[in-house]
């Protein structure tokens, strides 16, 4: 494999928006090979248990209502240190404070509606492809 491995997530916003095509370009464009790619809703218990580690904060339960309020698409990238550079390309998670170029700066409404996801390390990034991805799928793509 040339690099490693992260999830992304086109969010309810985006793909609700129309900018899911723009988006997968922008993501090609940078360098990323999409290795897998599914879109789906997520129910109330499955945005729970995706983003189960912010149940404390305040923002959790509008959190899991948005995530959960329509279609998403989830993704396996493939870069160089893809932790990282997914991060760097999504830019902060309030748009406003995102530098100018990245997807969260080009394309996000607000902090909470923030159009994508990124995994924050390695270990995030394996537990969430297995959590969207069956191990089978992804032996057949050749991802694992
Ligand atoms: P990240 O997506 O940049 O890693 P996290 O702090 O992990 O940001 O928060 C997860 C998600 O929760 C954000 O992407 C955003 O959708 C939402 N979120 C974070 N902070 C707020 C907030 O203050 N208000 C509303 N939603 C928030
Ligand atoms: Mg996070």
């Amino acid at each position: 494999m040339a690099g490693s491995l992260t999830f992304a997530m086109l969010k309810p916003d985006a793909v609700g928006g129309g900018k899911s095509g723009a988006i997968l370009a922008h993501i090609q464009q940078a360098g990323f090979a999409i290795r897998a790619m599914q879109m789906l809703r997520l129910t109330v218990t499955e945005a729970e248990a995706f983003y189960a580690v912010h149940r404390e904060r305040p923002f959790y339960g509008e959190l899991v209502e948005f995530m959960s309020s329509g279609p998403v698409v989830a993704l396996a990238l493939e870069a160089p240190d893809a932790v990282a550079a997914w991060r760097t390309a999504i830019g902060a998670t309030d748009p406003a404070e995102a530098a100018d170029g990245t997807i969260r700066k080009l394309f996000a409404e607000s902090k909470g509606r923030n159009a994508v996801h990124g995994s924050d390390s390695d270990e995030n990034a394996a537990r969430e492809i297995a959590f969207f991805f069956p191990e089978r799928e992804l032996a057949l793509l050749g991802v694992v």
